[in-house]
Formats: structure tokens, sequence, C-alpha cells
């Protein structure tokens, strides 16, 4: 499966006829279609976020959350020009919004995540629950659910947004509707769904009617005291440090259907064992600084810095601080279809 047959002439012109009837010689394709590993057409990116914060502000002078409808500067992977994607499979992007503003009321099929990257105290409603937001909080906005957001704090808030965009565009699947005002009715209490879920209790005849999980914000208070308590109880995974995955607590899988979410605590000096797995990933630094070798490329970073991992990517994480990255993937798709791999080298 490495190389295409010699093309003669008599096969060229073969080709050329046969194009006409809309059909191709598999035997010219047939090493790229089923590459011996993967061979991703995304290139490893980071996004400073010392860059980024002028151009988000200027966003903001330029056009307000609700003209804009969302107001989000895309992270697009360089290698895939005007795709709007990070990765084949995911999107990603930083929106702002800024005091007294809001982002009108609509609900699609693609699902979302907010991962809070600077500012706290706006809000994003789903369903008619609204959650106050903070920095390192983990928000979802599961398919199909009204949501708005709105800005009562007195600083701009900033958010890393993660959609399966694409996904949900190479399924041909995707609908959207506007809602009918700009702010949904509230219906419920702030911390509703996290009194009735997030607890280690669900209400007792409570049934799931669909994958996403019914917590609405994962607050990064309890996060960060989980990795600390991990920290503490034993030594750190040689390829991950100390890494957590988010959880629907009603099923175990992950709280969005289509995108795993992961954070991880690198202690201060310690450096990753290579690894790669078949989930390109998008990351978020929440805490301290240091650098990650992805295939031949190397980023530095630091608090509120992005960076992607493609697919097989060979990655290594370095702390010069102790570090704590939050991720985001296609993993839980990739396992429903028995895809997902990994290579510890050994480790
Ligand atoms: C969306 O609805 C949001 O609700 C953010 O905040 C980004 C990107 C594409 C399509 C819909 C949001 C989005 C989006």
């Amino acid at each position: 499966m490495d190389g295409s047959p010699t093309r003669s002439n008599a096969r060229r012109d073969f080709y050329e006829r046969l194009g006409g009837l809309s059909m191709a010689p598999l035997w010219e394709s047939l090493h790229q279609l089923v590459p011996p590993q993967p061979a991703p057409k995304y290139v490893p990116a980071a996004w400073d976020y010392d860059k980024v914060r002028p151009f988000l502000m200027e966003s903001g002078t330029l056009i307000t959350a609700k003209e804009a409808v969302r107001r989000v500067l895309i992270l697009e992977n360089p290698a895939m020009p005007g795709s709007a994607c990070i990765t084949p499979t995911l999107y990603a992007g930083l929106q702002l919004i800024l005091p007294g503003e809001i982002a009108p009321s609509h609900r699609h099929t693609q699902s979302a995540l907010r991962f809070i990257v600077e500012g706290e105290g706006a809000y994003t409603a789903v369903d008619g629950e609204r959650t106050i937001m903070r920095e390192g909080d983990f928000v979802i906005t599961p398919t199909w659910t009204w949501h708005d957001h709105g800005n009562d704090s007195s600083k701009p808030m900033v958010w890393l947004d993660g959609l399966d965009i694409p996904l949900v565009a190479m399924f041909n699947a995707g609908f959207a509707e506007n809602g009918a005002e700009d702010e949904q009715a509230v219906t419920a209490p702030v911390g509703t769904s996290d009194a009735r879920f997030a607890s280690g209790l669900l209400p007792v005849d409570w049934k799931p009617a669909k994958q996403t999980s019914p917590i609405f914000n994962y607050p990064y208070a309890r996060t960060r005291e989980a990795l600390a308590g991990l920290a503490k109880a034993g030594p750190p995974d040689a390829c991950h440090g100390h890494k957590l995955r988010y959880v629907n607590p009603a099923s175990g899988g992950a709280p969005i259907a289509t995108m795993g979410t992961f954070v991880q605590l690198l202690p201060k000096g310690f450096e990753t064992a290579p690894y790669r797995s078949t989930d390109g990933a998008v990351f978020s630094v929440v805490e301290g600084e240091g650098e990650s070798a992805i295939g031949d490329r190397t980023f530095r970073w630091k608090k509120r810095d992005h960076f992607v991992v493609p697919s097989w990517a060979p990655v290594v994480h370095k702390a010069s601080s102790e570090a704590v990255l939050f991720s985001f993937s296609d993993r839980p798709v990739q396992e429903r279809l028995d895809l997902w791999r990994e290579d510890r080298g050994g480790r």
C-alpha cells in the first residue's frame, strides 16, 4: 500500500475517459485512502494570549455581542485556512462578552463546551437555568438546547468555545433556530442542576433522556481540589501527569457525546514521556508555564495560551512551574466506533 503504479500513456488515457463517467481507479489512491498510520493534513499550532487578547478587545469596539450573535474569534488550524476548523472534527474559538451585553438565545444540533479563560460573573442560560461562570469552569451546552449568554459583571469575560461543528457537518445533521426573545425565560434557580446531580447523588426516579450530562457547570474550585488530592495521593502517570476526565455521573461517559474533556496537573519540573493518540486535542493553559514538543515543533506556553495537538503526533509536555492544562477532543466518538488508539511508548 505504499506507492501508486506507474502511469503509462494508455493508463492515463483510460483514467481520463473513466473520469467522464464519474469513476476513478482505486489503485491510484489506495495508499492514501488506507495509510499505514494516521497522516493528518493539519498541523500543531499555538495561540499566545498576549497576542490574541488585544484583537479580542478590538473586536469589542467593532461589533456588539448582539449584532455578532456570538462575538468569537475562531482558532483556525493554519493548514486548513477558511475551514473554521482547529482539527478536521473540531471547532474552537475565543468568545468575548462585555459588561452589560447579551448574546441572544438560539439552539442548534451542534454541541458546545465553554472553558472560562478570563473574568468572572457572566452567565450562560441553558433551557431555563443560568449558571454564573468563573475562570477554569467547564460548562456544557448540549445539542438542541436553548442558550443565551449575558454579562452582569463589571469586567470583560472570555471563554474558549469548543464545538463539534465539523463532525455534524460531515453527517449533514445540522439544524438551528433563533429564540423568539433575545433572553429566554428563567425557570429554575441558579444551582438547580448542581443540587440535583453534582454530589454523587441523583434524584431517585430520574432517568437520563440522552447521553448528555445533567451537570451544567463543572466548577474549577472542585476540579482543582480533585487535582490537588490526586497529586498528594500518588505519583504522576509517566505520560499524563495527574490527568482526569470530566464525567457524566449518570452514565460514566463523557459529559458531551461528541467531545471528551480532560484536565491534568503537571508538577513543577515534570516532563511527560512521549505519547500519542488518535484523537487530535485542543489545550487551554489554566495555570503555570511550560512547553510542549508536538511532532517536530515546540511551543512555550503560560496561563490562557491555547495549542492544538494533531492525531498521532508525539507529544511531550514539560512544566517549568506547577501547571494545569484543560483539553478536549473527539475521543468519545472514536471510542464508540472502536477506532481510538494510543501509543504510550511502552510506559
Ligand atoms: C455558538 O452558538 C456559540 O452559543 C459559540 O456561544 C460559538 C460557533 C459556531 C456556531 C454556533 C455560543 C459558535 C456557536
